[in-house]
């Protein structure tokens, strides 16, 4: 059973996000982890508010998605993201947990994999986060690579991040995304950023410097009928980042805790962000808010600058 735009009744766009979709106005989908698994009570709360202002204030219309009572929603009201953020029991969805999830009724968070098919079935080109998964550093003994790099390779979606989580093996992950056809640009820089710290040290071979730039690869990755993501890559500034040596020192005690208490699979992401909170007195949760922000903002730009209809000619239905 489909309903007027194609969709399932079990995938709900929201009114707003709809009229501005079907109007071809900017339009930036957020995901739902990171406030649910990434961040802490009740500050998460704030931050899930304070994105979705972010990008009204960047002149687009915000659609954070999550899956409520077995209903995937696209574009929130302030009392679902209350539910995101503060219910027990609220479960982290990847994109193969969709089907199970739906068909039980149950509520929980879309990651990058998750959020990103539903924002494409939606018809939302523009996506922000923090950080993307990758390859954990055991990748070797645990294969634990995060569905979020496969699932790019098949969602035409640019998402907007501070590159790959610092926690992973951010080499390896850059290498699987070149294996999958992922294009992978900097913006306003020539290394691929750290997450947490500006830079990983790894160089990148494109970089972009304003958001038409990012809107004229969409178009070519049209015109060739490409259908996979495109990464922006926007590093956190130096001035917000993490002390690089505190991250290197915390990160290692992370990933041995980690090890020592047989922490895997879903759990582990969440586990190292916390224990790097912790240990870093709440450093690495401002360097990650920062990063967070700043991608949200640049977000609405290539939105607006990706748009059919410039906002200047119709306002953002709220
Ligand atoms: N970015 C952040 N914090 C997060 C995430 C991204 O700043 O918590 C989430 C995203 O939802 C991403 C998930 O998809 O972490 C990756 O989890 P895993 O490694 O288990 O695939
Ligand atoms: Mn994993």
């Amino acid at each position: 059973m489909k309903s007027d735009n194609g969709l399932s009744p079990a995938v709900v766009v929201a009114e707003a996000a709809r009229i501005a979709i079907d109007a071809g106005l900017p339009v930036v989908a957020l995901e739902s982890t990171i406030i649910s698994h990434g961040l802490p009570k009740p500050r998460n709360l704030q931050v899930a508010l304070e994105l979705e202002d972010l990008v009204r204030s960047g002149s687009a219309c915000p659609a954070t998605v999550a899956v409520l009572d077995g209903v995937a929603r696209i574009g929130l009201t302030e009392a679902e993201l209350v539910r995101v953020a503060s219910e027990e029991g609220f479960r982290k969805l990847g994109l193969r947990d969709l089907p199970a999830a739906m068909a039980s009724g149950a509520s929980g968070a879309t990651t990058v994999s998750a959020t990103a098919y539903l924002a494409g079935l939606a018809g939302i080109r523009v996506f922000a986060t923090g950080g993307l998964g990758g390859v954990h550093r055991d990748w070797m003994a645990s294969w634990d690579e995060s569905a979020d790099l496969e699932v790019l390779s098949r969602c035409s979606i640019t998402i907007v991040c501070a590159g790959i989580k610092s926690i992973l093996d951010v080499p390896a992950s850059l290498q699987r995304l070149e294996t999958l056809s992922v294009t992978v640009v900097g913006y306003r820089t020539e290394m691929f950023p750290g997450f947490y710290i500006t830079s990983s040290g790894e160089a990148l071979d494109w970089s972009v410097d304003t958001p038409d730039a990012v809107a004229s690869i969409m178009r070519k990755q049209d015109e060739l009928g490409i259908s996979s993501a495109l990464v922006v890559a926007n590093p956190v500034s130096l001035s917000e980042q993490l002390d690089p040596s505190l991250h290197d020192e915390v990160l290692d005690e992370a990933l041995a805790a980690a090890e020592r208490g047989g922490v895997r699979g879903q759990a582990l992401t969440p586990f190292l962000l916390d224990f790097m909170r912790k240990g870093t007195s709440e450093g690495s949760l401002e360097a990650n808010l920062a990063a967070v922000r700043a991608n949200t903002a640049l977000a609405a730009k290539i939105a607006n600058s990706w748009a059919t209809t410039p906002i200047s000619r119709a306002r953002v239905p709220r």
